[in-house]
C-alpha cells in the first residue's frame, strides 16, 4: 500500500563535491531522508521503467536508509532496482554495475571518507545514466525542490531481506539484489593481466591492503588474497564496521598512520596501499615510502603500455586544478591532450564521455580511468601492482626515476579545519578581493606573478564553475585556497602548496616548502583570521 506522508520542508540539502554529507544524527532527523530522496524523485520526474543501482558501505543507519529508499521508489514508481547483498556497494563498484546494466541511475549511501557511526558522518551520492555524480545544474534543481517539499510517498510494508541474493518484489517494483564483489572483479580482469600479478605473489612479492573496516574488505580479500595469491591476512580491518571500528576510513599519512608506522618498521612488506569508506580513495606506500596522489596520477600515466586495457594507447588525461602539476609534464612529453577541471570527481565525466581522456585524477588520494565514472582505489593498487610486475621495480625505484625523468613537484596540502562558516567565507572574499594587489609583491625569496581566481569552462556542455583562488610565483610555484565542499559542520580552508624542481629531487616536502607556507599565511591573513598559526592535518 502506498502512503503519502506530509511533512515540513529542510532548507540545508544542498550537495557539495560529493553528494549530500550531514552529520549521522541530522541525516535521523525525521523526514529528513525522506525528504531528500523526495526531492531527487521529483526532480527526475517521470520515473516509470526506470531502474536505479542502490548500495553503501555500511556504516551506521546505511541499513535502516535503504530499506526507506526502497520503500519510497516503490511508491514513486520506479520500475526496479538493483541492490548490493547486505546493501553494500561501493562507489566503484556501484558505477560499473550502473553502466554494465544501462540503468537510470545510482545511489551510494555514505560520506565517503568522513567518519561514521551514529556521532560520525552519513551521506548520500546520486549519480545519473552517465555512471558519475549528476552536475551542480541537476543538484541545484534538487535542493530547489527539498526546499518547498509538503509530502513525500512511501510503500507501508515489511523490510526487504537484502541478505537473500535474486529477485523480488516491494509494491509492484522488481528489486535485485547482487553479489557486490562479482561484477566488479570481472571488470577488473578486464583491464588488468592477473595471470603476470599471480607470478608476482607466487615470486615471494608481499603486500598489506588495510581496508579501515569500511566497504572495500570483501573486494581486496577477493582480488588479491584469493585471486592473486596475496598471503592470506595481507588485507587487514577486513570487515565492513558500522562505526569503521572507531577508525577515520581517510587513506592519508595522518589516519592510516598505523600502515605508514608499519611501511617503516623492520616486517615492512614490499607493498601497501589503503582505500577509504567507500573505496574511491587509495594511498600507495612503498616501504618506508610514500607517494603522493599527484605523482601517483602522473606515473600511471606515463606507464600506461603496463597494463593491457590501455596499450593500443590512451586519450588524454586530465587532473583537478588543486593537483600538482606533476602529470602536465607527463601529458607535453607523451603528446596527450591535458585538461584541468574544478575539484570534485563530477568534472571528469564529461570529458571521459567525449573521448577526451581516459585518466583522471585528484590530490585527494584519488585516481581512475574512463571504466567508470568515479575514481576507484583498487583500480589503481592494480595499477601500481602492475607496473612493479612489468619493471621488476619497487616503488621508491619507479617513483625516483620518475623524479628524474621529470622533476620533482614537492607537493603538500594544509587544512585548517573546523572554523566558523563566517570566517572561511569572508577569508576567501577579502583574499580574492585582495587578489589583483598582490601581482609583484614579494614573500622572502617568492615574487607573485599572478594571482586570480580558477574559472572552468567546460568544452562539453559550455558551463562556468569558479572554485578556488591561485596564486602563481615567478619561479613556477604555486598556492591554492580553497573552502572543503564534504564538511558536516563549519568550515574547512584547504592551502595546497607546490614547489617544482628539476634537479634537487631529495628535499624534505616541508622543509622545501617552508618559505612557501609561511608566504600562504601571510597572503591570507590565516593567523588574524582564524587564531590558527599551524594547519590542523597536513597531507
Ligand atoms: C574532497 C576532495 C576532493 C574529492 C571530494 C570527494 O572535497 O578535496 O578532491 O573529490 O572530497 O571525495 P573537498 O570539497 O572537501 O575538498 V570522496 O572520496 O568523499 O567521494
Ligand atoms: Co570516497
Amino acid at each position: 500500500m502506498i502512503k503519502v506522508i506530509a511533512t515540513t520542508p529542510y532548507d540545508d540539502q544542498k550537495m557539495g563535491t560529493g553528494g549530500l554529507r550531514k552529520k549521522t544524527k541530522v541525516v535521523m532527523q525525521p523526514n529528513y531522508f525522506e525528504n531528500f530522496m523526495q526531492a531527487i524523485f521529483n526532480t527526475i520526474g517521470d520515473l516509470k521503467g526506470k531502474t536505479f543501482v542502490v548500495g553503501g558501505d555500511g556504516r551506521y543507519f546505511n541499513d535502516t536508509a535503504i530499506q526507506k529508499l526502497i520503500k519510497m521508489a516503490a511508491a514513486n514508481g520506479v520500475k526496479k532496482l538493483i541492490v548490493g547483498q547486505n546493501g553494500f556497494l561501493s562507489t566503484p563498484a556501484s558505477s560499473n554495475i550502473l553502466l554494465k546494466n544501462k540503468t537510470d541511475g545510482g545511489f551510494v549511501l555514505s560520506a565517503s571518507h568522513n567518519p561514521g557511526g551514529l556521532d560520525g558522518d552519513f551521506g548520500i551520492k546520486y549519480a545519473n545514466e552517465t555512471g558519475g555524480q549528476i552536475p551542480t545544474k541537476i543538484s541545484d534543481k534538487i535542493f530547489e525542490n527539498a526546499k518547498v517539499l509538503t509530502e513525500y510517498k512511501i510503500c507501508d510494508g515489511p523490510d526487504v531481506d537484502l541478505s537473500k541474493l535474486g529477485r523480488q518484489e516491494v509494491c509492484g517494483m522488481e528489486i535485485e539484489v547482487i553479489d557486490p564483489v562479482d561484477d566488479y572483479v570481472a571488470m577488473m580482469k578486464g583491464i588488468f593481466d592477473f595471470e603476470a600479478l599471480r607470478k608476482l605473489f607466487a615470486n615471494g612479492f608481499t603486500m598489506r591492503f588495510d581496508a579501515m573496516n569500511a566497504v572495500t574488505g570483501p573486494y581486496a580479500r577477493r582480488i588479491f588474497e584469493q585471486e592473486l595469491g596475496a598471503a592470506k591476512g595481507s588485507v587487514i580491518n577486513a570487515k565492513p564496521l558500522p562505526d569503521f571500528g572507531g577508525l577515520h576510513p581517510d587513506p592519508n599519512m595522518v589516519h592510516a598512520k598505523p600502515l605508514v608506522d608499519f611501511m617503516a618498521s623492520p616486517e615492512a612488506t614490499d607493498f601497501a596501499a589503503a582505500n577509504d569508506g567507500d573505496g574511491d580513495r587509495n594511498m600507495i606506500l612503498g616501504k618506508n615510502f610514500f607517494v603522493t596522489p599527484s605523482d601517483s596520477l602522473a606515473i600511471i600515466t606515463d606507464n600506461y603500455d603496463k597494463v593491457p586495457a590501455y596499450q593500443k594507447g590512451i586519450y588524454g588525461v586530465a587532473k583537478s586544478m588543486p593537483t600538482s602539476t606533476a602529470v602536465e609534464r607527463v601529458a607535453s612529453a607523451r603528446h596527450l591532450d591535458y585538461y584541468e577541471v574544478p575539484t570534485g570527481w563530477k568534472y571528469f565525466v564529461n570529458l571521459m564521455d567525449s573521448n577526451r581522456i581516459t585518466f583522471s585524477g585528484e590530490e585527494s588520494f584519488g585516481t581512475g580511468s574512463s571504466h567508470i565514472r568515479e575514481k576507484d582505489g583498487i583500480w589503481a593498487v592494480l595499477f601500481w601492482l602492475s607496473i612493479i610486475a612489468a619493471t621488476g621495480k619497487s616503488v621508491q625505484e619507479i617513483t625516483e626515476e620518475f623524479w628524474h625523468k621529470y622533476g620533482r613537484s614537492y607537493y603538500v596540502r594544509f587544512d585548517f579545519e573546523g572554523m566558523p562558516t563566517e570566517v572561511g567565507d569572508k577569508l576567501m572574499a577579502d583574499l580574492e578581493n585582495r587578489l589583483p594587489s598582490l601581482k609583484g609583491k614579494v614573500y622572502g625569496d617568492y615574487t607573485v606573478s599572478e594571482a586570480a581566481p580558477f574559472v572552468y569552462n567546460d568544452p562539453v556542455d559550455h558551463s562556468s564553475t569558479k572554485n578556488g583562488l591561485i596564486v602563481k610565483f615567478t619561479d613556477g610555484s604555486r598556492i591554492v585556497y580553497r573552502l572543503s565542499g564534504t564538511g558536516s559542520s563549519g568550515a574547512t580552508l584547504r592551502v595546497y602548496i607546490e614547489r617544482y624542481s628539476k634537479d634537487q629531487l631529495n628535499g624534505d616536502p616541508l622543509k622545501m616548502l617552508t618559505g612557501l607556507f609561511n608566504a600562504a599565511m601571510e597572503i591570507a591573513e590565516v593567523p588574524e583570521r582564524t587564531g590558527k598559526h599551524q594547519a590542523d592535518v597536513v597531507t
